[in-house]
């Protein structure tokens, strides 16, 4: 016990004391140590260690495949395989939510996670060779696919050098045997506005810095581009091209690789590799006004992109400053002015981007899917989900996709809380156990802040949205904003009494989230909601003499005067996604990562007490703590406890002499005088103190030697 004090304890309710200091204690002492994980129960708290840890090789896999969560030490692998368990011993579908603030390791956990179950799983398939070549092939196109996601998904922000810049949802289909047999990727609102603009310090997405400087000399040179990103206004504004902890070169190999594992042809890789080359090209493209007329400045941009997304080159120049409208049944061409050239520039290039990575997610998505001609339609299989997802973020400027990504981990927290309290209730209810309620923060009013009919932000933003364009600001928005939420405790803004010096007049607001204020700025907010993109581009991309460009822009067939309908906005698109992707959580089973950063500064040791502080409070860590508590510092199920206890009693050891597993762990329990800290559930046993489980296996760990000098001596009876 003494070594255990020293390191911390392995999970956080057997804590003497509940309370933050002693959680920040415990946490901080273990993390000194190199313990990085942590249990509330069956919750996994992870600080994200900032240096390669020697914990995840085929030993430690070894080490917890097939265990019970209290016989190791605490590690993520544990969860993976409780979750794995779960949805092959009782075919339930599981899904593990890795939760915690941009930078605190949840893309990283959610890649040990996914490695931990390939390496567990197909590994007894001998007896049928060609299934389990089959299910090596699904083990590593999905692992594959994170690679590619990531070059076109993550970006270098200020916060992390590989954060990611969508959510993404990843489902893996596995067989009565429990062997993956295929996947689907779900992905949430990618954050398109970094193609277009990054704020100092910040890159695009990692493709565009790959292709500098890992493609050859030969596809440069059909790219139309140089060696030098500092040439592109879309990829040079943060002035961050190199960094660090990045090899962009070795990185573009590796997404090669696995381009080519998953089947994208050769035509594919071109594709894609000429868009993301015109898009470049397409941040070069100026405008100029000369007598009154709006004209494309001199250079090369237009007509690179033109060859390269394969579009004629005059209708290009066209969609470029011009647009055809509808008005009253007449079709009309309207000349832009210089700001709408400009905007419809950048909208195009943002559109292109956001098309192409749902392609890209398409063809993974092919490439992973079950393979039809294995498994029938009929074909019952269990699945995991593994949800990993853009973390709470705070910028000097905040704008609308950092509100959405903060919604984004207010429906999670929502999630958390509702499940763990849910399920800790059930669990007593159904069990006959009386229960007593935690206080807790519920964030459900910044849920509703955000997403509620009529009154929520986004239905205010909607309606704005809904007016003619000459009518409605940013500023009038905010004004609108301010009449319905005015004395709402989580929403401020200068209108609203007292004044708050901090904001900017008309054109900040402030969200009080779960994690913490938020200031956003709201302007851009209606454009980045209504998210346009005339038609014109859209019949251009259409038109493309590239079927995979044309295959991404339906659309565009239609003609303008049969547009009738309005399409949904951001926002809202958005807020759906959200809600049908907690509404498909809370159908499985699920499991629980909470992702902590020790610091801001991506060290290895620092641990700085302040921010971990913060995070554990509104991650409501500590309430976890009491809740799982409850008074009931441990529950197990009564066959599971004897199996674990029995040799502690002459009653069950070494024979078990009659009636139920229940009435045998009564026996044990009154004959050691614990009776007064337990309750006895129908399945379960649930005890008080952590005490009496230390004395438990103070018992147990005494009699060990005896026994294994008891077997010893029997075997060598025999041989
Ligand atoms: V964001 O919300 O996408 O911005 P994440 O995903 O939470 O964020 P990420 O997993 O990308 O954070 O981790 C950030 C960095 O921390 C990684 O690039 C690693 O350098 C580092 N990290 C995180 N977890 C581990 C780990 N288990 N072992 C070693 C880690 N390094
Ligand atoms: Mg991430």
């Amino acid at each position: 016990m003494a070594m255990q004090r020293e390191v911390g304890v392995g999970d956080f309710v057997l804590l003497d004391k509940i309370d933050l200091d002693s959680f920040m204690k415990n946490l901080q002492l273990r993390f000194k140590n190199g313990k990085i994980y942590t249990y509330i129960g069956e919750v996994c708290v992870s600080v994200n260690p900032y240096k390669t840890m020697n914990i995840y090789g085929q030993d430690y896999v070894e080490q917890y495949k097939g265990r019970e969560l209290f016989e190791n030490p605490p590690h993520i692998f544990a969860i993976a395989d409780s979750s794995h368990k779960v949805m092959k011993q009782q075919g339930r579908d599981t899904c593990i939510v890795i939760s915690g603030e941009s930078g605190s390791g949840k893309t990283e956990a959610s890649k040990i996670i996914m490695k931990y179950i390939a390496a567990v799983t197909n590994q007894d398939s001998f007896r049928n060779p060609s299934g389990q070549k089959e299910i090596e092939r699904v083990k590593n196109v999905l692992i594959q696919s994170n690679s590619i996601l990531e070059a076109f998904g993550n970006a270098k922000t200020n916060r992390n050098d590989n954060s990611s810049r969508f959510g993404k949802y990843m489902d893996i289909h596995f067989d009565f045997k429990g062997d993956p047999i295929g996947g689907h990727i779900n992905k949430y609102l990618l954050e398109k506005s970094r193609v277009i603009h990054q704020q100092p310090g910040e890159r695009n997405f990692h493709c565009f810095y790959q292709i500098f400087c890992g493609a050859s000399d030969d596809l440069l040179r059909k790219l139309k581009l140089t060696r030098n990103p500092d040439n592109f206004f879309y990829v040079k504004q943060g002035n961050a091209a190199k960094v660090d902890t990045i090899n962009d070169r070795n990185d573009y190999r590796e997404v090669t690789n696995s381009l080519n594992t998953l089947q994208f042809s050769k035509d594919d890789q071109d594709t894609l590799w000429r868009v993301v080359a015109a898009i470049l090209h397409l941040g070069n493209v100026e405008f100029d006004v000369d007598e009154d007329k709006l004209i494309l400045k001199k250079g090369q941009s237009v007509n690179n992109v033109a060859e390269l997304l394969k579009v004629e080159k005059s209708d290009l120049e066209k969609a470029l400053c011009e647009r055809v409208i509808a008005a009253r049944g007449d079709i009309m061409r309207k000349e832009h002015t210089e700001t709408e050239a400009s905007f419809g520039r950048d909208a195009f290039a943002k559109a292109v981007y956001d098309r192409l990575f749902a392609w890209i997610v398409g063809k993974i998505n092919d490439a992973i899917a079950v393979d039809k001609n294995n498994y029938s339609a009929q074909y019952k299989s269990s699945l995991i989900g593994v949800l990993d997802i853009y973390g709470f973020e705070i910028f000097d400027n905040n704008s609308f996709e950092q509100f959405c990504i903060n919604y984004c981990n207010e429906k999670l927290q929502q999630l958390f809380i509702e499940l763990v309290l849910k399920q800790e209730q059930e669990e007593y209810n159904r069990e006959g156990i009386a229960w007593t309620n935690i206080e807790y923060f519920n964030n459900q009013i910044i849920c509703d802040l955000v997403e509620a009919p009529h009154k929520g932000i986004i239905s205010i933003m909607d309606d704005a949205c809904k007016m003619t364009a000459e009518k409605v600001t940013d500023e009038l928005l905010l004004e609108a904003m301010d009449k319905y939420l005015k004395g709402h405790k989580h929403y401020m803004s200068r209108q609203t009494k007292p004044p708050e010096k901090t904001l900017r007049h008309k054109i900040d607001f402030r969200v009080t989230h779960y994690a913490g204020d938020v200031t956003y700025c709201i302007i851009g907010f209606l454009d980045k909601n209504k998210d346009t993109l005339f038609q014109d581009f859209k019949r251009l991309l259409y038109n493309s003499k590239d079927p995979n460009i044309k295959e991404m822009w339906p659309e565009g067939a239609q003609h303008i005067s049969e547009i009738t309908k309005r399409p949904p906005t951001a926002g809202t698109l958005f807020k759906n996604s959200m809600q049908a992707l907690v509404q498909n959580l809370q159908n499985k089973e699920p499991h629980y990562v909470r992702c902590i950063k020790p610091n801001e500064i991506k060290s290895a040791t620092a641990f700085d007490e302040e921010r971990v502080r913060h995070q554990v409070s509104y991650l409501g860590l500590v309430e976890n703590v009491r809740v799982r508590r409850a008074g009931f510092a441990y529950r197990q199920r009564y066959d599971r406890f004897l199996k674990r206890y029995k040799m502690i009693s002459q009653f069950t050891w070494p024979n078990f002499r009659s009636g139920s597993d229940k009435d045998a762990v009564k026996v044990i329990m009154d004959e050691k005088r614990f009776a007064d800290d337990v309750k006895y559930g129908r399945t379960k046993i649930f005890i008080r103190s952590p005490k009496t489980l230390f004395e438990l296996e103070n018992a147990r760990n005494d009699l060990i030697p005896g026994i294994v000098t008891l077997i010893q001596k029997t075997w060598r009876g025999f041989v």
